[in-house]
């Protein structure tokens, strides 16, 4: 169910967030995640739209970034929340039970809060990132494996991740990898893509 590989846009990236998007699920990514923080909804939600019907040509699924009704106007099959998106469970009860719900975790202690109807969890930072200013202290492979190995859902890892990481986070019990810049910024942005999913078979 959790897909090996999330592509998550970054709107500061040389290419366009569609670009991205297409290239990343042409290169294997299972789900992309639009993850703007600041477009208007109606502009985030005209282009969830878009993606959907671009993507599921190409076995990709959307998944939204902190919009809880972008997420119910559009349909769209996945939702992913932060720590301060609000209480999980008034979300769960808001998007109904048929859509993936993600929760980022940034430390262990915040395991003891997830509660009933998150379907899996991004964590990190694993190492530092450029992509998320506000981001909490990097875990290292360590505490993203600490965190795994307690944790009663899936985890996504997230963070400064690259290829070369593939391999300690599989071995850490992680469910995949969530990137941002390591495909977004790439010359070959499905090639990238492609990369990230071959060293995480391989691994
Ligand atoms: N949450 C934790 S780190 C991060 C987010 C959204 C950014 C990941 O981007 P990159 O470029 O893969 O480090
Ligand atoms: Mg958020």
């Amino acid at each position: 169910m959790i897909p090996p590989l999330c592509f998550i846009t970054d709107a500061h990236a040389p290419h366009d967030v569609i670009a991205q998007a297409l290239a990343a699920a042409r290169g294997g990514a299972g789900w992309v995640q639009l993850r703007d923080k600041t477009l208007p909804d109606a502009d985030f939600a005209a282009l969830a739209r878009r993606l959907m019907a671009e993507l599921a040509p190409l076995g990709a699924q959307l998944v939204i970034n902190d919009r809880v009704e972008v997420a119910r106007e559009t349909g769209a099959p996945g939702l992913h929340i932060g720590q301060g998106d609000g209480d999980p469970t008034a979300i769960r009860r808001r998007i109904g039970p048929g859509v993936v719900l993600g929760l980022s975790i940034e430390a262990e202690a915040q395991l003891a809060a997830v509660p009933e109807g998150v379907d899996y969890l991004g964590v990190g930072p694993v190492h530092a990132t450029g992509s998320k200013p506000d981001a909490a202290p990097p875990i290292g492979i360590a505490g993203f494996a600490a965190i795994a190995a307690r944790s009663p859902l899936p985890c996504l890892a997230i963070g400064g991740l690259t290829a070369r990481d593939a391999a300690a986070i599989k071995a850490a019990g992680g469910a995949g990898l969530a990137v941002i810049s390591a495909i977004s910024r790439a010359g070959d942005m499905a090639g990238a893509a492609r990369s990230l999913l071959t060293a995480w078979r391989d691994a």
